[in-house]
């Protein structure tokens, strides 16, 4: 992390949100090490990014409590135990740990319940987030006594709510952070084109770039998509062999130092080089893309950013003659999305769908509902854009047999959709492109190093072969 005095940073974030709830006490309930196949055979530890937010320390069992009075915070830690040094070694103890968060006073990880109830004897709420790790939901259930499901109903809107208003705007450090995650990202995105050759496995350009970021002490931020049937769209297989002709998505990030993430999309032909066909449709995908970068400002609604780019999508496709009549009314009646079924972005920060898991109050301004509507449904952010978000722009275009043959059989869309123009393309997979992007005063500004992203600057990077 960038030099800079990261305990004061934690202080005022906390003393900033107890002010904004106004009363009781907050509870930031850190994450616990999740069994992979047995209790010590565990996955790799990752904090709660909200846990992060408020205090910043990567360690398993902790817990902060944060009271009306500024400054007033409790860090909650495991004793050293003489085992866990034997097993482990020495790790810094409670008192430096609560010095990293700017903490000044700490207690044992088994007083917290005896804190919470007295806190709620003193007729203090007990506000805490909704908890998604069953550990985390029964940890909640026991400290709080109350039954297990009784735990998310009873979770702090009120927090939520301003959790999100003060995490969707990144601070100039934050900013550095997501810029260094994609230096990282950078040399794992080259590292795919170079390595992508006919005849080679989705799983080799997979280890690959996971062993960039792990030679760097990085962890991955997601688990990275790298496949040549990029028309499904989360697809986390890594068995295909690549093939000539075929095109390859690879959607993956890295985190900082501070467990910032990035999220990058590229896709680029096995070959090295575009078919007419390919340079077709990449060309649609990045031309949608760079319009939708050229409408970010403060004020736009992303919905409207999202429509747009709808728009020219199927300007795109009509151009190749897949689409057909007026590009606006494929869009209102939503048959652009046979092609760009998903939304085209979301909040980046800690979190690669930035505190996703406070649902829809992320994305969307409070009472507005999301679009019933197939593809507009799976807009994860739609509302006014503010200065200092950080947000992903992914337009995308797919050819996915499987929807093509649905819709045609139900005869959807049939004033827009050439049909029988798409056979060709029944195998030619996905195009996606994405980059992180900050939303400024003026305007908007693309993160990072400048990976390659032209059909021009993408065969350079794969070399001559
Ligand atoms: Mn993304």
């Amino acid at each position: 992390m960038k030099n800079a005095n990261w305990s004061e940073i934690y202080r005022e974030r906390r003393n900033k949100i107890r002010e904004a709830v106004g009363g009781g006490v907050l509870l930031w309930l850190g994450h616990d090490l999740q069994p992979r196949n047995y209790r010590d055979n565990t996955y790799p530890f990752r904090q709660s990014s909200h846990f992060l937010y408020y205090a910043g320390i990567s360690a398993p069992y902790l817990a902060v409590l944060s009271y009306p009075d500024p400054d007033y915070d409790v860090l909650f830690a495991p004793p050293a135990h003489i085992d866990d040094i034997v097993w482990m070694g020495a790790a810094p103890t409670r008192v430096e740990l609560a010095q990293q968060a700017g903490i000044d006073t700490v207690e044992e990880i088994g007083r917290l319940g005896a804190y919470l109830t007295r806190a709620r004897s003193q007729g203090l709420h007990v506000h805490y987030l909704p908890p998604y790790q069953a550990s985390s939901l029964f940890r909640l259930a026991e400290l709080l006594v109350i039954d297990p499901t009784d735990v998310i109903p009873g979770a702090s809107e009120r927090l939520a709510e301003e959790v999100v208003k003060q995490r969707s705007v990144k601070s100039d450090l934050e900013v550095a952070e997501i810029e260094e995650a994609l230096q990282v990202t950078n040399r794992m995105h080259r590292a795919a084109m170079t390595a992508a050759r006919p005849g080679t496995h989705e799983y080799r350009i997979a280890g690959c770039i996971q062993g960039i970021a792990f030679s760097e002490n990085r962890q991955q931020s997601y688990n990275p998509i790298v496949t040549v049937r990029g028309e499904a769209l989360h697809n986390h297989s890594y068995d295909n062999r690549l093939e000539d002709g075929q095109l390859l998505l690879n959607d993956s990030g890295a985190e900082s130092p501070g467990h910032y993430a990035s999220d990058i999309t590229r896709t680029f032909p096995v070959s090295g080089r575009f078919s007419q066909a390919q340079t077709e449709v990449y060309e649609t995908v990045l031309r949608a893309q760079s319009s939708a970068i050229q409408q970010i400002k403060p004020g736009v609604p992303y919905r409207e950013v999202h429509l747009h780019t709808s728009r020219v999508v199927a300007e795109g496709l009509r151009a190749m003659g897949l689409m057909r009549g007026d590009p606006a009314g494929a869009v209102d009646a939503g048959a652009h999305a046979l092609f760009f079924p998903h939304g085209l972005g979301h909040m980046l920060g800690l979190d690669v769908h930035d505190m996703e898991d406070l649902g829809d109050i992320v994305g969307y301004p409070k009472g507005e509902k999301r679009s019933p509507q197939f593809g507009l449904n799976f807009l994860r952010l739609a509302r006014p854009l503010e200065a200092g978000f950080v947000l992903t722009v992914e337009p995308g275009i797919y050819f996915i047999p499987a929807l093509i043959d649905r819709w045609r059989s139900e005869g959807l869309h049939l004033d827009f959709i050439n049909y029988d123009r798409l056979e060709p393309f029944r195998s030619f997979g996905g195009i996606r492109i994405e980059d992180d992007v900050l939303v400024t005063a003026g305007g908007a500004r693309v993160l990072g190093p400048g990976i390659p992203r032209t059909v021009a600057e993408v065969e350079e990077a794969m070399g001559n072969r």
